[in-house]
């Protein structure tokens, strides 16, 4: 898979390089780059914002910059993503949808947000997503960019070791996961649960359901 992404902080993507996606960026089976729109601006400055019409707080992204850098990178093959708290949320089926796609685009914005013709532009050339990680509020989107590329990325064939620690996660299923222990058995006065020490595999598969469920129910109660 292809990963680009439109940014003024191409740096806040160096994490990618390190761990299983850095190896698989290794490999050359992803293939990431980050590109500057400060790269097509014509101004001494290299200027990228301006302020909002109808006034307001916050400076906006300019639409040339960013619509230079979308003709450079896009074509009719291409999802482009905008990370945005206003956009749809982001999660495990939208990760498995898009790990399926040839080429993916992220613009990320700062300041206030991003001119909307720019997001409308997009839309005339390719599938364009507008998608949130969470309900909060960050101050940009290259590390919600760095979320969504990460959970789509270890889901492509290759990437991560073992599939079935794919299948077995959090959420894949619909619940969340189940408690993990190592040796020792007892620390610091705490017992590893005896069943899992019985090596009765059709109790220990039956304990571990009982788990993610319970767990399901007390933390994450929208997801029943
Ligand atoms: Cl994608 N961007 C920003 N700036 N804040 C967010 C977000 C994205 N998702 C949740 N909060």
């Amino acid at each position: 898979m292809k990963i680009d992404a439109i940014s003024v902080f191409p740096e806040m993507f160096d994490s990618l390089n390190h761990s299983l996606i850095g190896k698989a960026i290794d490999n050359q089976l992803i293939e990431f780059q980050a590109l500057n729109p400060r790269e097509f601006t014509t101004d001494v400055h290299k200027t990228v914002d301006d302020s909002p019409y109808g006034g307001g707080a916050g400076m906006v992204m300019k639409p040339e910059p960013l619509g230079q850098a979308l003709d450079k990178l896009v074509d009719d093959r291409t999802v482009v993503i905008f990370p945005s708290p206003a956009g749809k949320l982001f999660d495990q089926a939208t990760a498995t949808k898009l790990s399926n796609k040839k080429h993916l685009v992220f613009v990320c914005g700062r300041y206030e947000g991003i001119d909307q013709r720019v997001i409308d532009y997009s839309a005339t050339k390719a599938e364009t997503l507008e998608l949130s990680i969470g309900d909060y509020v960050i101050n940009g989107g290259e590390m919600a960019s760095v979320v969504m590329i990460e959970a789509i990325s270890r889901l492509i064939p290759g990437v991560i070791g073992n599939s079935e620690s794919l299948v077995e996660e959090s959420h894949q299923d619909g619940l969340v996961e189940y408690p993990s222990y190592t040796k020792p058995a007892s620390w610091n006065g705490l017992d590893v649960p005896e069943v899992l020490l019985s090596g009765n595999h059709a109790e220990i598969a039956k304990w571990r359901r009982q788990q993610q469920v319970e767990r399901t129910e007390k933390n994450r109660p929208d997801l029943i």
